[in-house]
C-alpha cells in the first residue's frame, strides 16, 4: 500500500471513529448496559472498509463536480453503514447462527453479555443507523430527496432482498442449524455461491459506495459507474475473505469455513484460481471507474482489498 493511500485511510478512519463515538446513544438517554454492549462491538476496531468506501465515493464525486468537500454531510451515512455492518456481525456470531467466540480480536458480544443482550445490541445498532440516516447532518445542505434516495438504497441492501436474504440462503445451504431441520440441505454451485455473496456481503458494500455518491450529488453516470465498480469490488472482497479463511487472517483462526462444510471459492475453484478471480474482479472494478473517468481513491481501495491480510 502506498504511504499516500495509508494516510488517506488513516484520516478517514479517524473521522469515522470520532463520528461513531458521538453517534452512539449513552446513559441516561438509554440504559447503561445496552449502551455499553453496543459500544463494545462497534468500537472494537475493524477495517472500516464500508464507511471508507462511502467517504471515498463522496470524494470522487466532489472531484468530478469541483464542489467543495461534502464530507460533513456524508459522515452520518458512512456511520450508519458501519452500524448496520456491526449489527450483522453481532447477530451472525450468535450460537443460533455461526456460533463464533472471537470477533475483531475480542470475545464476541454474546460471550461477554449473553445472547439476549447481544441480540438487543444488534437491534439497537440497526435502529440507530436509520435514526442517523433520517436526521439532517449538522452541515444541513443536502436536499431531503437525496437523503431519502440514499436511505432507500441502504434499506434494500440491508433487508430481505440483500444482506438478510443472503444470510438466509447461507443458513439454508449448510450454515448452522440447517441440518437439524427435517429437509435436505441444498449445496451451492458457483453461480449459487456468487448470488448468495452478492446479497450477503456485496449488497451492503455496493450501497456504501452508491449512497456516498448520491449524497455528494453525483449525476446518474457517475452513480452508475460507482455502482458497477462496487459490484466487482464486493465480489473481490468475498473471494479474498474465503482465501484468508484458508490461509489464516491476521486476526482470526484459519479453516472455520471448511470445518463447517461451507461452500467457498477455494473449495470450488482451488486457491490459485480463487486468487486469479479476486485480481480479475478488482481489475473490472478499476475499469468501471476508468470508463466513466472517475478519479480519486476508489481504484486504490480495490487494490487494498485484494492485498489485505485480515
Ligand atoms: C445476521 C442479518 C445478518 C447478516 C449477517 C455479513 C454477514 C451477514 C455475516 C458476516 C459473516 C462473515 C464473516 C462474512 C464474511 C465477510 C464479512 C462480512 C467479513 C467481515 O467484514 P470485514 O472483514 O470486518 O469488513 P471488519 O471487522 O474489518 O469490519
Amino acid at each position: 500500500m502506498t504511504t499516500d493511500l495509508a494516510e488517506y485511510l488513516r484520516v478517514c478512519r479517524a473521522d469515522i471513529d470520532a463520528a461513531l463515538d458521538a453517534a452512539l446513544p449513552a446513559s441516561p438517554a438509554c440504559p447503561p448496559l445496552i449502551a455499553e454492549a453496543m459500544r463494545y462491538s462497534l468500537m472494537a476496531g475493524g477495517k472500516r472498509f464500508r464507511p471508507i468506501l462511502t467517504l471515498a465515493a463522496g470524494d470522487a464525486v466532489d472531484e468530478a463536480t469541483g464542489q467543495p468537500s461534502s464530507r460533513a454531510s456524508i459522515l452520518p451515512i458512512a456511520c450508519a453503514i458501519e452500524l448496520i455492518h456491526t449489527y450483522s456481525l453481532v447477530h451472525d456470531d450468535l450460537p443460533a447462527m455461526d456460533d463464533d467466540t472471537l470477533r475483531r480480536g475480542r470475545p464476541t458480544a454474546h460471550v461477554v453479555y449473553g445472547d439476549g443482550l447481544a441480540i438487543l445490541s444488534g437491534d439497537g445498532l440497526l435502529t440507530e443507523a436509520f435514526g442517523l440516516l433520517a436526521r439532517p447532518a449538522p452541515a444541513g445542505a443536502v436536499p431531503a430527496a437525496r437523503r431519502l434516495r440514499a436511505i432507500a438504497v441502504i434499506a434494500t441492501a440491508a433487508g430481505a432482498a440483500g444482506m438478510v436474504g443472503g444470510q438466509a440462503i447461507d443458513i439454508g445451504a449448510g450454515g448452522t442449524h440447517a441440518a437439524d431441520r427435517d429437509r435436505p440441505t441444498p449445496t451451492l454451485d458457483a453461480d449459487g455461491l456468487r448470488a448468495m455473496h452478492q446479497r450477503k456481503t456485496g449488497a451492503l458494500i455496493t450501497a456504501a459506495a452508491v449512497s456516498g455518491a448520491i449524497m455528494a450529488g453525483g449525476d446518474e453516470a457517475i452513480i452508475d459507474a460507482i455502482d458497477r465498480y462496487a459490484g466487482h469490488l464486493g465480489l473481490a472482497f468475498q473471494i479474498v475473505d474465503d482465501i484468508l479463511d484458508v490461509e489464516g487472517a491476521a486476526d482470526e483462526p484459519a479453516g472455520k469455513d471448511a470445518a463447517g462444510g461451507k461452500p467457498t471459492y477455494p473449495a470450488l475453484f482451488g486457491l490459485e484460481a480463487s486468487r486469479r478471480q479476486a485480481a480479475e474482479a478488482a481489475a473490472h472494478a478499476r475499469d468501471a471507474l476508468g470508463a466513466a473517468h472517475v478519479t480519486g481513491r476508489l481504484a486504490d481501495i480495490g487494490d487494498w482489498i485484494v492485498s489485505r491480510t485480515h
